[in-house]
């Protein structure tokens, strides 16, 4: 495969843009190599500036679960673009949009636009703080819930703790009101209620946490989390920014069938353009401006193009054998990655939820952040590496979780399979 014209185009990028890429993740800093720029998307493919093709397994981190450059999204977000495209103004392509979601989501009896997930996030929380009078966030550590400062912490040591900045300009003010515990730890969360109980406003929860590598909620714990809040007066905060329409029609809350008290949902509900969405019971809701006194504002919410691709998009995800499609062909892969690994006697960990999937070389089960980062990350790079050159585009970290499409076909499971025997064999060669 060649890259030089990749090559040359990250060359010039950072020049004029941090790490060349306007997403840390897209500069491959964990896998190394030179990012392929692409230059367009089709179904499952996606093809790059050497005009190398690959069977797409990011799908714009979960957006696209109808796949690249789908006909009818198309076709909706031009109708659109020919009226116009923003207005700053309530259309009433919003409201059915709302409706979609609430059909889907019977939790969310009221919901805002943003524009990414970090501000829906960002904004439930407020919102979180204000009807309970309270201050304090419970994360989990692995968990990633988009870039706002409370929520950039580092996993301090012991059970439940403080959160310490994670990154540069979070002043420690700012993550000093975030506390964090370890992911399927309820006695953490526990201790966590009994020592700052009555100041905890919220527990926030990626109910399938796909920003460490793919972790499932072990049984029992998302129900455990709803005892607590709802024993201790805290608000569930459901971060379906990954999950929400990815692993069944309502999402994780469907699947696991436990109801948080706000929703944040991003990436399928705009159908790969900027769209997000926060939301809950109307007795939260109404504390939102202009109705309540929570300030919350965005120039492009609730933008009429991303509105007539996720509108369109939820469409086409009405019917219900489309997540038990999607589940098999995830169940596929990771069987058939399984079989590879153990063949040639490399430890490796893989599990999916409908079209949502992961894997770790590491024996298994991963059930937290600790654990994934045990994992043998160079047989990761390795990996990687050996299944791009094959023309297999997995995520570029050992963190990230990987997304089927409606676009993918079982024949495509089979090529990516097969390039893996041959990956594989490279990963293994490392000890
Ligand atoms: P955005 O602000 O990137 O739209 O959403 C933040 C966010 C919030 N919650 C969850 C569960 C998320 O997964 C995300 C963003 N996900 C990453 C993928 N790990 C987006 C890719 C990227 O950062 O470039």
């Amino acid at each position: 495969m060649a890259f030089s014209e990749s090559r040359r185009l990250f060359r010039r990028a950072r020049r004029v843009i941090p790490g060349g890429v306007n997403s840390p993740v897209r500069a491959f800093g964990s896998v190394g190599g030179v990012p392929p720029f692409i230059v367009r998307g089709k179904g499952a493919r996606i093809t790059d500036a050497d005009g190398n093709e690959y069977i797409d397994y990011v799908g714009s981190w979960g957006s696209l679960i109808l796949g690249h450059a789908h006909p009818a999204v198309l076709r909706a977000v031009r109708t659109a673009l020919a009226r116009g495209t923003s207005f700053g103004a309530p259309t009433e392509g919003e409201i059915e949009l709302a409706e979609a979601v609430r059909r889907h989501l019977p939790s969310v009896q009221k919901l805002r636009m943003v524009s990414s997930g970090t501000e829906a996030t960002m904004s439930a929380i407020r919102l979180a703080r204000a009807a309970t009078g309270r201050s304090r966030v419970l994360k989990f550590t692995g968990c990633y819930h988009g870039h706002s400062d409370g929520l950039l912490v580092s996993a301090g040591s012991g059970v439940a703790t403080l959160g310490i900045p994670g990154s540069a300009g979070v002043p420690e003010s700012m993550t000093r009101l975030t506390v964090q515990a370890a992911y399927n730890d309820l006695a953490a969360v526990t201790q966590a209620f009994d020592r700052w109980g009555d100041e905890i406003a919220c527990v926030i929860v990626e109910p399938i946490a796909g920003n460490m590598g793919f972790v499932p909620p072990v049984p029992g714990f998302l129900q455990g989390l709803r005892e607590l809040c709802s024993a201790r007066g805290a608000l569930l905060l459901f971060d379906e920014v990954m999950t929400g329409f990815r692993v069944a029609h309502g999402g994780a809350q469907r699947l696991y069938r436990v109801k948080p008290d706000l929703t944040c949902l991003g990436k399928v509900v705009g159908g790969g353009l900027p769209a997000a969405a926060y939301g809950g019971r109307r007795e939260w809701m109404d504390r939102v401006a202009p109705e309540g006194d929570v300030y919350q504002a965005g120039t492009l919410s609730g933008n009429p193009l991303a509105v007539a691709a996720g509108l369109e998009t939820l469409r086409h995800l009405e019917q219900p054998e489309v997540y038990e499609k999607l589940g098999a062909l995830g169940a596929r892969l990771m069987d058939g990655l399984r079989e590879i690994a153990a063949e040639r006697g490399v430890e490796f960990t893989a599990s999916s939820r409908g079209g949502m999937f992961g894997f770790f070389f590491h024996p298994g089960p991963v059930t937290n952040f600790e654990e994934a980062k045990k994992a043998h990350s160079e047989r990761f790079r390795r990996f990687f590496a050996a299944m791009l050159k094959r023309g297999i585009y997995l995520a570029p970290s050992p963190f990230e979780a990987g997304f089927l499409s409606l676009a993918h076909r079982p024949a495509d499971i089979d090529r990516t399979l097969e390039a893996a025997r041959e990956a594989m064999q490279q990963a293994a060669a490392l000890r």
